[in-house]
């Protein structure tokens, strides 16, 4: 059995979960992209639901049980098995084949879950955090995937470098650097990319606009690519012909990064990393300037657990995949941030991203 059902179901041992229905998640269990539900038995094998169109698909993936369904009577091609039934119809039958009693799902409507508690009773318990819970220690093959995401992400940024002058606007480099990343193999963009300059390079949220790059300005550029559904997240800021106080920031967010990264190894408090590079940014007196968490873990969500702020309750494992990257949003001089995939290991880390 796979590595990640395996996982889901240790957690369905911890809570008592006989079985799990994934509506959201399905590829981070199959492989694949298809599925409408995957239903997840605490022993034997799970079924992975899927519409008509998408079976031969939904095949390829890890799931050896897959039922399609059809909400009309089509004509069938010679060996086609489809169930002409509603999908909550056959997740039921499988909640009263597998003999559940308590059973667990990540999100879905009240009407939905409504329909399936109406023909089979049972304790139907909505649990969003688990499957990201689950997911935030990475298998090897799937490290092999962050790993090729965080290359791809790397080569988009040093795209980027290389177009930063005054006179070519943030779309273009935005441009530039997804067009190398999508050659390189990615699927898309993890998240809209960002490439804010001047002013705008104080809002940590801004997108790439027709604004052209100026002198005595800072531009931070935030990309991620996305590979086999494994996202990558990378920040650099540059200067050009940076004013003292631009290259005062710059310099304290980066030794900030350097001073969080240092802390990072298995077995250490998620808020130890945040608390080393926000202290190192207090102190260059710049505490009021940053305003989100220092970092977050990254798979096959572009944000999922560990989070990396001063109230985390998560505790650092091996094979985690994290971002540090502390920032500072100073108005009139403008925003600085730089941020790094890290991987987590015993007694120490990795960097998966480079420039
Ligand atoms: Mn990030």
């Amino acid at each position: 059995m796979n590595y990640q059902i395996q996982r889901l179901r240790s957690e369905m041992r911890r809570r008592g979960l006989d079985v799990f229905v994934a509506f959201q998640d399905t590829r981070y269990f199959t492989g694949t992209t298809a599925g409408k539900a995957l239903i997840v038995p605490l022993s034997g094998e799970p079924v992975l639901l899927c519409s008509r169109l998408e079976q031969d698909q939904a095949k390829k993936g890890r799931v050896k049980d897959v039922r399609a369904y059809s909400g009309w009577k089509a004509p069938l091609r010679p060996g086609e098995r489809v169930h002409f039934r509603d999908a909550w119809m056959i997740i039921a039958d499988c909640v009263r084949d597998f003999g559940a009693h308590s059973v667990g799902y990540d999100r879905a409507s009240k009407s939905l879950i409504r329909k399936i508690r109406n023909v089979r009773h049972a304790s139907y318990s909505e649990m969003p955090e688990l499957v990201p819970e689950a997911r935030s220690v990475k298998s090897p093959e799937e490290l092999k995937l962050a790993r090729r995401s965080a290359e791809i992400v790397s080569k988009g940024m040093k795209r980027a470098s290389e177009l930063i002058e005054a006179g070519r606007t943030e779309i273009e480099i935005a441009a530039e650097a997804e067009y190398v990343m999508r050659k390189a193999g990615s699927e898309g963009v993890s998240f809209p990319s960002i490439v804010a300059s001047g002013a705008n390079s104080a809002l940590p949220h801004a997108f790439a606009t027709f604004k052209k790059l100026r002198s005595h300005e800072l531009v931070v550029v935030d990309i991620g690519a996305v590979y086999e559904g494994y996202s990558s997240d990378m920040t650099r800021t540059f200067a050009i012909e940076p004013t003292k106080a631009q290259s005062r920031l710059l310099e304290a967010v980066k030794k900030a990064q350097a001073a969080g990264i240092a802390r990072v190894k298995d077995g250490v408090p998620a808020r130890e990393v945040d608390f080393a590079a926000r202290n190192f940014v207090s102190r260059a007196g710049y505490s009021k300037f940053f305003s989100h968490g220092t970092g977050h873990g990254v798979g096959i969500e572009i944000h999922e657990p560990p989070s990396l702020w001063p109230e985390s309750k998560d505790v650092l494992k091996a094979n985690m995949v994290i971002t540090v990257e502390p920032g500072a949003y100073v108005p009139k001089v403008g925003g600085a941030r730089w941020e790094d995939m890290v991987l987590v290991k015993r007694g120490g880390r990795e960097m998966l991203t480079y420039l």
